[in-house]
Formats: C-alpha cells, structure tokens, sequence
C-alpha cells in the first residue's frame, strides 16, 4: 500500500440507545435523515471533500444494515484499490465469545494493523453520530501549524446540555488545559465534538500503553486526558458551524423538520459541499390527484396520494388517498393507508399504518402523574411496525 498522509477511522458502534426505538435494528450511523441519507453519509461525504480518501469504518453494534449501505464505498467515490472505505468488523477474542471492544480507544487498538499499511503520518478519528459539514484538511493545517501531538474539534453549547459532552479550557493559544469528560458541574461551555487528529506515531504509542491499563480504553474518558497530563501538546480546534449531534428522538425529529423550512439553517443543496448517498431505487415520484404536499423532503420513489405538510418522506413511502401527515418524519418503504393521520410522529423503516389511525397528540403535553415533566410530544414507530386500522395513539 501507498504511504498516505493522513487517513480515517470512522467509528460507526455505538448503539444511540437515546434513539430508543429508532436503533432498537440499526445502528445509530446508519438512521435516516433528511429523507435520503443515512447518517453515516455526513463524515463519509466530508472525507471525500476534504480529500481524504482512505477510510476504516469501525463497527459493532447491529453492522448489518450499515455495511450494506456502504457496500464497497461507490456513491462517496470510495471505492479506490489503494485505501477507499472497509468495513472492519468487531474483534472478538478467542476463547472469550461475545465479548466485543466496547471503548471507542480500544476499538482503534484492534485495528493498528489496518492503519499501519497505510503508514500514515495522521489519523483522522470520526463519529458515525453527527450532522455536519467540515473540512478536515483545514484542521489537518491547524494541527501542523500548532505541532500538536492531538487537535480535537470543539463547538460552544449551551450550559444546559455541556454535561452530555468532553469540556474543556484552553489557554490564549488554544492549546487544552483542562479536559473532563461529562463532568456533571461543567467548567465551560467549550465542548468537544468527538472529532480528533492525532500525531499517529503518538496515538499509536498512548493506545498500546493505555490498553495494558483500561480493558475498555476510550478516547473521551482515558486516552485524551491521559494525553493532556501527560504534557502532550493538545489544541482546540475552534467549528463555529451547524454541527448536531442528534442522539435524542426529539433532536432528531427536531433536525429533520428545520430542513423543510423555506431557507434551513443547514442547506442539503450546496454544490461545493455535496453529501452523497447509496440509494439502490431511483423510481420517479407520483403525486395523485387530489394530493397536497406543502413544504417537505421527498425521496424517490414516493407515492402521495393524500395530503401532506411539513414532513420528510424516505425512499418508496406510499400516503394513501385521505390520510393527512402532518410534521413528521416517515421512513423508506412505510405505507400510510387511507385516511390516517400523523402528527408530531417518527415512523421508521417499512412499516405500516393502518386506515383511519390517528397517531401523534400534536403537541407537546405535561405527563399526568408527574406534572413537571413534560412529554417532547414526538410519537415514535419502529421498524417493521404495523399499526391496526381505527387505533388511536
Ligand atoms: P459520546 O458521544 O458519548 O462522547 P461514545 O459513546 O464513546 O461517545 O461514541 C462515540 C462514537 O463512537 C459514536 O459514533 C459511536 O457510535 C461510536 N462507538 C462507540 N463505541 C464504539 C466501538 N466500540 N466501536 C466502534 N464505534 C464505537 C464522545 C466524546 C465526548 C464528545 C462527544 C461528542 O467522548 O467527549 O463531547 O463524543 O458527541
Ligand atoms: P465480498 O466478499 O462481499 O466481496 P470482500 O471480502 O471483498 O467482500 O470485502 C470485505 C469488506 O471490505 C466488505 O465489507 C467491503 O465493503 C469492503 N471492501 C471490499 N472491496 C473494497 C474496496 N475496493 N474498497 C473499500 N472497501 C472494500
């Protein structure tokens, strides 16, 4: 293999159990979004525009539907015989059966191999969790012009929710401090987005340190303030863009929906920053006669025959004559049938609703017997669901 400069690990494992039902099948990577794409299509699509042309996909839980989503990288034009995008799968220890890596830090570990033919001078470490666009190269010139041994891209949250996250400090130059990770009285608001360059030949020496130390290793809990304590040069790389890492069900409907608005903060339609996606049916969309579809993402191969407002449609999803879908997500292949009505809901992937249902209270409501916690008002279906005629939820 030819020496690249940089090259990377897309960690694609986790399971999103905050999605609850949502990656109850999939993993959270490979949950649509937008309509057409999986999430996974945001970093593999940013490593294609950011020059970046060898990719390991890191995966563990539910890879199925994942690794035939990205197959052998095609639509992301990384399907190159010298790096492109592999799907490398969990280890399993001999004798252990079952017991896969469970830390992020650990989960690199297993692959030193796969990253040592390539002999990069770089590496790139990237979650399959977030919506963005960035360009990697430029974080690549920060991480060379600081001579840092790791960078970390790092966005402002709101207090509110900067226990969710890595925090930090830096000092004037950028340079981290102080690092904890969820720290349950946050010191700042300066977070980290789970997005990292690293000196390989430095990971490479911290992970085979740390993993005699910590069975399940982790960037966020062991390696990163291992590294910062270790007097290692860590910089803050400053991403002051939309950047959502949508790990809750009322986020993620919350995501879907800005992108039906007239001018979306985070614009799918940039020419000079494509997301690409692996979509096998390019079926034309029918709208019927009496339908109405106000405001919405369409995929290919729909059939709207009833009405439908503010929503976002997957691939092949039929709305019968009368049903009304109204602020909602519905997944590739579902079926609406007949006068149903869909507010406020999530269904995923090729379920069923059944006529005259009625699903999603519209609103948001305070929970009856513990009035100060509200429901988010988002009625979520899974996959493979079907929904009986005349219910109501
Ligand atoms: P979390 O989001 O909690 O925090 P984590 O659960 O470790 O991070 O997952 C990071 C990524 O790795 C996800 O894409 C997940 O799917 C994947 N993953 C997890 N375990 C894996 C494994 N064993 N194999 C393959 N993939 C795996 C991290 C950082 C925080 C930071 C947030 C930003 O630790 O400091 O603030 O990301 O979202
Ligand atoms: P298959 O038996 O299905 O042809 P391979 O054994 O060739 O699969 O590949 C194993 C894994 O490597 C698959 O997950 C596939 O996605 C990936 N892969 C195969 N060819 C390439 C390629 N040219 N570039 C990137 N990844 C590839």
């Amino acid at each position: 293999m030819n020496k690249k400069e940089m090259i990377a690990m897309l960690l694609a494992g986790g399971q999103g159990s905050r999605l609850g039902i949502l990656t109850k099948q999939i993993a959270k990577p490979a949950v649509m979004f937008g309509g057409k794409y999986r999430i996974i299509d945001f970093p593999l699509s940013n490593c294609i525009n950011s020059g970046i042309d060898t990719v390991g996909v890191l995966t563990q839980y539910e890879p199925l539907l994942l690794t035939k989503h990205i197959g052998i990288g095609i639509p992301w034009d990384l399907d190159r015989r010298n790096g492109g995008v592999t799907v490398l799968p969990p280890f399993l220890k001999t004798g252990n059966e079952g017991s896969w890596y469970s830390g992020t830090a650990n989960a690199i570990y297993h692959n030193i191999r796969y990253i040592d033919e390539y002999n990069p001078e770089y590496i790139l470490v990237l979650s399959g969790d977030h919506v963005y666009k960035m360009d990697y190269s430029a974080m690549l010139e920060e991480h060379k012009k600081n001579n840092s041994d790791a960078t970390i891209a790092v966005i402002d949250v709101p207090l509110e929710i900067a226990d969710q996250f890595g925090i930090m400090n830096t000092d004037e130059t950028g340079r981290i401090v102080e690092f904890e990770e969820k720290p349950k009285q946050p010191k700042s608001t300066l977070a980290s987005m789970g997005i990292y360059i690293f000196t390989w030949k430095v990971l490479k020496e911290a992970l085979i340190k740390d993993n005699t130390i910590h069975e399940h290793s982790d960037f966020g809990k062991h390696i990163i303030p291992e590294m910062i304590n270790g007097e290692k040069n860590v910089f803050a790389y400053r991403f002051n863009d939309y950047w959502r890492d949508i790990g809750t069900i009322e986020a993620y409907w919350k995501a879907n929906m800005e992108l039906t608005e007239t001018v979306p903060v985070f614009n799918l339609y940039d020419e000079f920053w494509k997301i690409y996606t692996n979509i096998e049916h390019q079926l034309p969309q029918y709208i019927g006669v009496d339908a109405i579809l106000e405001q919405s993402l369409v995929a290919e191969g729909c059939e709207v025959y009833g009405q439908v407002y503010n929503s976002v449609l997957g691939p092949r999803v039929i709305i019968e004559e009368g049903a009304v879908v109204k602020n909602s997500i519905v997944m590739g292949e579902t079926i609406v049938r007949k006068g149903a009505n869909l507010d406020h809901c999530v269904v995923s992937e090729k379920s069923e609703i059944g006529e005259n249902t009625y699903i999603g209270v519209g609103e948001a409501v305070p929970h009856v017997t513990k009035p100060h916690i509200y429901y988010s008002g988002i009625t979520a279906i899974g996959d493979n669901t079907v929904i009986p005629d005349n219910v109501k939820i």
